[in-house]
């Protein structure tokens, strides 16, 4: 049987910042606003109650903005300006401090309204969540409708949502009709919508990637669609240059990470002053010891344990390498995660300086996934094994 085509959809909240400070202001709305400034920029109450707002016309000062009001958008601003030159794009715009409190409120208030909704979400970030929507019957616009109705009630903010068959579409597709937008994203929408962006509107195409296909003469999706694989290959690598062509036609199988479950758990320690392994290996195994210690307890508290141990090391030039091995059994035992950590080691050569060594855990597994749940030895580490 031939599986559903999955309905992905990505919500991200509008101009987020600005339009949580403008439920506080609402006498600022319609204005450009800009949020970036510090407490200098909070507002001054009046004695007859009104509210005094900074304008940047009179800002001096360093500092990037990070947002900005669509108003201020329409004069040329955007997100990560220095506020000295958004100040000459807008010098009427009005600034103000950014209050993380009140962002993560409104963050947890949304995301718990669209959890009632939709159970399958995954947390990109204070303003914006994937949604696997493939579970439930409803057709995918008056969901999406929904979704957004829900997200006003809880919030007075506005959102946009894309439905689209996997993360990557949906992403581009939640930015396509902003502020307030609703995209649904069908198989044959791709040529006529998503191959006539540039190429960073593909998350994961950053200003490197995107100038060096500028290079070589690719600008829009479409070109990177009819772009020779082998040649992506060539200036990208193996891996990146076959991600890019998949990209292009819209593939993408990644699924949803939806719950806060960690991926490895580690430890590391930057040394006061460089290391030799020869000069200073008793400061060093004692360094490795209280490492795998510290993991074998954060697994321990946390009811993780792991398969795969590795090590990081950095050298006194920066050089950073890695080596990890996997066990027959999971682990949270400091004698195991040890044993294999000096094994890692042995595989590479010490002969430079160090300046940082880690310990990671990871391909893990919770006390419920095992059959064997039994507590794993306590005791001292034995300091001479090796
Ligand atoms: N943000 C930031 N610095 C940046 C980009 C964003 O501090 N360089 C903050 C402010 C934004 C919030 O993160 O309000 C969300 O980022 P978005 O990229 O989603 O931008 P907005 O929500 O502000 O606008 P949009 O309507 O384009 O989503
Ligand atoms: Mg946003």
């Amino acid at each position: 049987m031939k599986a559903l085509p999955r309905r992905i959809a990505h919500l991200d909240m509008d101009a987020f910042y600005a339009s949580v400070d403008l439920l506080r202001y609402p006498e600022l709305r319609g204005q450009p606003l800009v949020i970036g400034g510090s407490n200098a920029q909070q507002p001054v109450v009046l004695v007859d109650g009104s509210r005094c707002f900074s304008r940047l016309r009179d800002y001096v000062g360093r500092g990037v903005i990070t947002t900005a009001t669509y108003e201020a958008r329409a004069l040329g601003v955007a997100s990560a300006m220095g506020i000295m030159k958004v100040a000459r794009l807008a010098p009427e715009a009005i600034l103000l401090p950014v209050d993380f409190a009140a962002y993560r409120h409104y963050s947890r208030l949304f995301k718990a309204a669209v959890a009632r909704i939709v159970p399958a979400i995954e947390d990109r970030g204070i303003d914006e969540i994937y949604l696997d929507l493939s579970a439930l019957a409803e057709d995918s616009r008056s969901l999406a409708q929904r979704i957004k109705e829900a997200v006003r009630q809880a919030t007075g903010l506005s959102c946009s949502i894309a439905v689209a068959a996997n993360k990557l579409l949906a992403k581009i597709g939640s930015d396509l009709d902003k502020p307030d937008g609703l995209t649904l994203l069908a198989a044959d929408d791709l040529a006529q919508r998503i191959w006539p962006l540039p190429v960073r509107k593909i998350n994961g195409i950053g200003p490197k990637a995107s100038a060096r296909l500028a290079e070589l003469g690719i600008h829009a999706i479409r070109q990177l669609a009819h772009a020779d694989t082998a040649l992506l290959q060539r200036h990208f690598g193996r891996g990146y240059g076959v991600w890019l062509s998949e990209a292009a036609h819209g593939i993408d199988d990644r699924p949803l990470l939806t719950s806060a479950e960690p991926k490895s758990i580690s430890r590391e320690t930057t040394f006061e002053r460089d290391l030799h392994v020869r000069d200073d290996r008793e400061t060093l195994s004692g360094v490795l010891i209280a490492l795998c210690r510290h993991v074998a307890e954060d697994l321990r508290r946390k009811s993780y344990r792991g398969r795969t141990i590795g090590v990081k090391l950095r050298f006194a030039d920066f050089q950073t390498v890695t080596r990890d091995l996997t066990l027959a059994a999971a682990t949270a035992d400091a004698h195991d995660i040890l044993r294999a950590a000096r094994e890692c080691l042995r595989r590479v050569p010490l002969e430079r300086k160090l300046r940082l060594l880690g310990v990671r855990v990871s391909t893990l597994a919770t006390r419920a996934d095992e059959d064997d749940p039994s507590e794993p030895r306590q005791g001292e580490l034995d300091l001479t094994k090796r």
